[in-house]
């Protein structure tokens, strides 16, 4: 298997998959294009991906290419990772704070682009507190239903989806309790910065 990724420090969705396959545990080869470099980014990720955009999955003959495609993909290859909850209802709510994430809170990801290398403060405007304010009350809620450490008790891809969102927080000192945080999803959000596999990610990134 071969996953495709843009540049760790800055690319988000090639980040989801990555921590998802990596919970499979199965032998993967990674190819790296770089990002941000006009013409040549497009270009390179073609040879890859006919979206000519990353990450793109190869596994034999088959190439799937958007983030949560290959997640999908992935939870059904291998269900022995348990990468969606078990519970019908748990994966309905997983599959929906998912798909919130990889179709919404755009004003959030326009103004706070992930970036590892970088720590900033940022005023946030009112689009982007009012998504702030939707991750505490989507967070603590699905935490406040599985009694955590994760959102759907064990991690799973819906945990995949939100770690760049924590990324984010730490780089642009943004503050939780702007959306009325109790501390328990800023303590989820430290949660997800610390598993293995986001550390090896990071380490990564730092040393690109
Ligand atoms: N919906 C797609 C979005 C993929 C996407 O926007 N990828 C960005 C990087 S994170 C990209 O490839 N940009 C092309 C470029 O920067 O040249 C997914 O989930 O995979």
């Amino acid at each position: 298997m071969e996953l495709v990724i843009g540049t760790r420090k800055w690319s988000t969705w090639s980040l989801r998959p990555w921590l998802a396959l990596k919970r499979t545990s199965v032998p993967f080869t990674e190819t790296l294009v770089p990002l941000r470099e006009a013409e040549v980014s497009t270009a390179a990720i073609l040879k890859h991906s006919p979206s000519g955009l990353v990450p793109a999955l190869r596994d034999g003959d088959l190439t799937v290419w958007d983030s949560l495609a290959i997640c999908e993909y992935l939870a059904e290859r291998f269900p022995e990772a348990k990468l969606w909850p078990a519970d019908p209802v748990d994966r309905a709510l997983a599959r929906a704070a998912t798909a919130e994430m990889h179709s919404g809170f755009g004003a959030l990801r326009t103004e706070c682009p992930m970036d590892l290398t970088l720590t900033t403060t940022l005023a946030l405007s009112d689009a982007a507190l009012a998504n702030i304010r939707r991750l505490v009350e989507l967070w603590t809620g699905l935490l406040a239903r599985s009694g955590g450490p994760f959102l759907f008790g064990d991690w799973t891809i819906a945990d995949a989806f939100f770690t760049p969102v924590a990324t984010r927080l730490r780089t642009y000192s943004i503050d939780l309790a702007a959306g009325s945080d109790d501390g328990t999803a800023q303590a989820w959000c430290d949660r997800l910065l610390a598993t293995p596999e986001f550390l090896a990610w990071e380490q990564a990134a730092l040393a690109e």
